[in-house]
């Protein structure tokens, strides 16, 4: 039997389709599930989404809303926060914020040679040692090299257009109404909490299984 390792993009408090999803997936003991970031916000229920992911033992990655609801907890200070992420901070209870602390930057699967990642990597230097504000945060990269999001800079080319691998990345953050595949990279955030599909990817097969929002949950 082949273990699988399956990769999924942002669910944003999706968790009717995020249960969809693991249904589809038909998980078996020997399979690794692999969370992509964002969890939580935008979407209905945060929590569930929380307990899902425990209850499937799946590894989850740190995106850049869990890093700001961190962030908040760590001052107890929420007042910083858009009113859409005071919404799933009031809710959460002592063990989800330990769920939070216990999520990792990035993920290696060594027999794959594949890096799991929220935002994404610049290309110069090792993928290693990239702060949180990179790695959780990066859409594209601007002329002067510099990472940005999308909406900052809408001339910036994705930076996954300027990475060339080893190691093969699979991440998440920027939505899109598709995969986004490169000879070395494959994004996975689908839009779901907006109303577009949530992804996950099947390794070694390199499979896609998505399932469609039910609706637009976030503007
Ligand atoms: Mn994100």
């Amino acid at each position: 039997m082949t273990r699988r390792i399956i990769a999924i993009g942002d669910i944003h408090g999706c968790h009717q389709e995020f249960s969809e999803l693991l249904t589809l997936l038909q998980l078996k003991p020997a399979d690794r599930l692999i969370l992509l970031g964002d969890l939580v916000n935008r979407g209905p229920d945060s929590i569930k989404v929380i307990e899902l992911a425990q209850e499937h033992n799946a590894i989850a990655l740190l995106g850049n809303h869990e890093a700001r609801l961190l962030k908040a907890y760590r001052r107890q200070d929420p007042s910083g926060l858009r009113a859409n992420d005071l919404l799933t901070y009031r809710k959460m209870r002592p063990k989800d914020w330990q769920y939070l602390e216990g999520m990792k930057l990035t993920h290696k699967e060594p027999e794959l040679d594949t890096v799991f990642v929220h935002g994404g990597f610049l290309p110069k230097g090792s993928w290693k040692k990239q702060p949180l504000e990179v790695v959780t945060r990066i859409q594209s990269i601007d002329k002067d090299g510099i990472p940005r999001k999308r909406r900052e800079a809408p001339d910036a080319l994705p930076w996954a257009d300027f990475w060339k691998g080893p190691p093969f990345v699979i991440y998440g953050h920027t939505p899109r109404s598709e995969v986004y595949k490169r000879d070395w990279s494959i994004g996975l955030d689908t839009a779901c909490a907006m109303g577009g599909k949530l992804t996950a990817y099947i390794l070694p097969e390199k499979h896609i299984i998505q399932v469609y929002a039910h609706q637009r949950y976030f503007p």
